[in-house]
């Protein structure tokens, strides 16, 4: 039997240019995040001068944010949506995780420019700082890790 026609994506960010959209809401938590991606992508290839963070109010604007950038110019290769939504005792929460996700989702498709979803929602603050950068890794290295491998795989289909 031939062997089969593998696409896969190599993590080497060398020469891409990549957008950072970071909340300030919950920035204690929101900068471990972006700290993660930024390493991850040096890490693996990429000049800190191709990254751009851009900061951004909460969650509710990370959509509108990502479109102006995956529309406006094709200054980026790809984007990588951090930030935080922690429950509180309203229903604010729900509203704010289900527009933001959705939106980044319709974006991305719309677009055709691949987001790195990193956007943590929890029920608490001592889950969402498990998940930046303590016992349960790391939300804004699995974001970067994510898009780079996308970027990597789109570029070959
Ligand atoms: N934005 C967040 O990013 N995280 C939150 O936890 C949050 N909570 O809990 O309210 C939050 N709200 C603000 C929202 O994203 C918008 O910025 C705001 O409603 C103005 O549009």
């Amino acid at each position: 039997m031939a062997d089969m026609h593998v696409i896969e994506g190599q993590m080497n960010a060398a020469g891409l240019h990549f957008a950072i959209v970071a909340t300030r809401f919950n920035d204690i938590i929101v900068d471990r995040l972006v700290g993660g991606a930024v390493d991850y992508l040096t890490r693996h290839g990429a000049d800190k001068a191709n990254i751009t963070i851009i900061r951004i109010p909460g969650a509710f604007e990370l959509p509108i944010a990502c479109k102006k950038i995956a529309e406006g110019s094709k200054k980026y290769d790809g984007i990588i949506a951090l930030g935080a939504v922690i429950r509180g005792g309203t229903p604010h929460f729900d509203y704010v995780c289900a527009e933001a996700a959705k939106g980044i989702g319709q974006v991305s498709l719309s677009s055709g420019m691949p987001i790195g979803f990193g956007l943590l929602t929890t029920d608490n603050l001592e889950q969402a700082i498990e998940r930046a950068g303590s016992k349960g890794g790391n939300k804004g290295v699995e974001a970067a890790a994510a898009l780079l491998e996308t970027v990597r795989v789109l570029e070959q289909l």
